[in-house]
């Protein structure tokens, strides 16, 4: 069986668990990460040598990085659906994909983690007010994106979605101000209604 490392409040094992549920692939998961500790022991590294999680092992196959897994998982069971089979869709939902990984968390990670995982007088109120506005602003363009389609590959859910749905929602649901995105709300509120991402994204994040 699929066994999955990794805590449930974080925004990568979250992908995972997600997408597990969307397919309906059983798995088994390991709390690790955060005050879980394990990522430091030598057999977590010798999975995952960068101490991080999310990490899987399938039928022996050791792989980490949250959407490299997301597409691996999307592939293997989810052809056709999560993981369109037509190139140019599929290259549609990698483009989201990395565009939330190489942009928006890089963006977004510094108010994520200032204000979330940082007691208040630690925090450097310059810097999570840079990454608020870097983040409207990377967010901005989804927005726009979305304004015109259900999902961000047009009419269908697929791994795209998957990738984003997870940082949209902390963006959503932490005390912050944010600029009107009725489009990303839109989109946000499909999302919600779908029971595997109630189940494994919806829930606290602290
Ligand atoms: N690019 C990696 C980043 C992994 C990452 O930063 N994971 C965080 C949790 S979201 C982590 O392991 N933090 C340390 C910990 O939980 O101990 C991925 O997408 O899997």
């Amino acid at each position: 069986m699929l066994k999955i490392w990794g805590r449930t409040n974080s925004v990568n094992v979250q992908k995972v668990l997600w997408c597990c549920g969307e397919l309906e692939i059983p798995y088994e998961r390991v709390d690790a990460g955060g005050q879980f500790g394990r990522t430091g022991e030598p057999d977590y590294l010798a999975m995952n040598p960068t101490g991080l999680v999310p990490t899987i092992v399938d039928d022996g196959f050791a792989l980490w990085e949250s959407n490299t897994i997301v597409r691996y998982l999307c592939a293997k069971h989810g052809a056709g659906t999560l993981w369109p089979e037509d190139p140019v869709t599929r290259a549609l939902a990698e483009k989201w994909m990395d565009y939330q990984l190489g942009t928006l968390w890089v963006a977004f990670r510094a108010a994520f983690l200032g204000l979330v995982r940082t007691p208040p007088e630690q925090r450097d109120m310059d810097q999570i007010d840079a990454s608020l506005e870097g983040t409207a602003r990377t967010l901005s363009l989804l927005d726009r994106h979305l304004a015109d389609k259900e999902y961000v590959v047009g009419s269908s859910f697929t791994m795209g979605d998957i990738a984003l749905g997870t940082t949209a929602y902390r963006w959503l649901n932490m005390e912050i101000e944010r600029p009107e995105m009725p489009n990303l709300v839109a989109w946000h509120d499909r999302l919600s209604g779908r029971p595997a991402y109630q189940r494994s994204v919806m829930v606290p994040f602290t």
